[in-house]
């Protein structure tokens, strides 16, 4: 197999993250087209963005803090699953050979929340040409009941798993942005910018953007965090954004 490049669209891109379950229509239409046009191996990972996170707050369910109540593991897959409906569809109407991928049917979480994602299925869907489609979502975690499988952790799983050509971030922002607004465009050291991103990630268990550099630099991939606008230029091997680690590469 030939190493995939993996794709993550943030909850806020493809969701209205004020207005509870509610796609981002047009903005997904745009992003669709644009992905229509890359050739190669591709996985895409999306957030909860309103529609995951407006349930696992209500029903107090974090990356760490689990439930044991059923109906709160239903509402919040229930909810992902009807956003991932959106955007394969959204994908297949551009032409892109898009499926669905549910996290919560094969992933699970060890007592020291450790993630194990089988990824054979995944592969498989590669090899046939398809392009997976994966979602943040519950993962039933040893100890907890079911706790949140952040769309990140499965960017860093299936990375790691394939040897990821090249990782990509699409959020709300252009990048990581030192004091003056302006893009910060490589990181090669999570020392050189804890200032800029609140220093220590201990309480940033919500997939904030420490987090999310923390966790690519420890990549094998390069790895890039950029906005709408940066997604085409990285699916055409452009360096959008901000470039996190792997000085050896390209
Ligand atoms: O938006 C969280 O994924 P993220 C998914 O990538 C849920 O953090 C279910 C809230």
């Amino acid at each position: 197999m030939s190493s995939p490049t993996v794709l993550k669209l943030g909850g806020s891109v493809v969701t209205e993250k004020d207005q509870p379950e509610t796609v981002a229509t047009a903005r997904l239409d745009e992003l669709a087209a644009v992905i229509a046009e890359f050739d190669g191996s591709l996985v895409v990972v999306h957030g909860g963005g309103s529609f995951g996170h407006h349930h696992a707050s209500a029903h107090g369910v974090s990356r760490t803090t689990g439930s044991r109540d059923p109906a709160a593991a239903r509402d919040i897959t229930n909810a992902m699953r009807t956003l991932n409906d959106a955007i394969v569809d959204a994908l297949a109407d551009a032409g892109v050979p898009a499926v669905p991928v549910h996290p919560f049917s094969v992933a699970a979480r060890d007592s020291d929340a450790d993630l194990s994602l089988p990824t054979a299925s995944v592969e498989a869907m590669l090899d046939a040409g398809l392009v997976p489609v994966l979602h943040g979502d519950v993962v039933a975690h040893a100890g907890e009941g079911v706790s949140i499988l952040s769309g990140d952790e499965l960017v860093v799983a299936l990375a790691d798993a394939f040897g990821a050509a090249r990782v990509g971030l699409c959020s709300a922002v252009p990048g990581v942005l030192d004091g003056d607004g302006d893009v910060v465009p490589r990181i090669d050291s999570f020392d050189d910018v804890a200032h800029l991103l609140g220093g220590s990630d201990a309480t940033d268990v919500t997939g904030g953007m420490a987090t999310k550099v923390r966790e690519l630099l420890a990549l094998e991939s390069p790895a890039y965090i950029f906005d709408v606008d940066g997604v085409a230029p990285f699916l055409t091997g452009a360096g959008p954004g901000t470039r996190i680690g792997q000085s050896s590469q390209d």
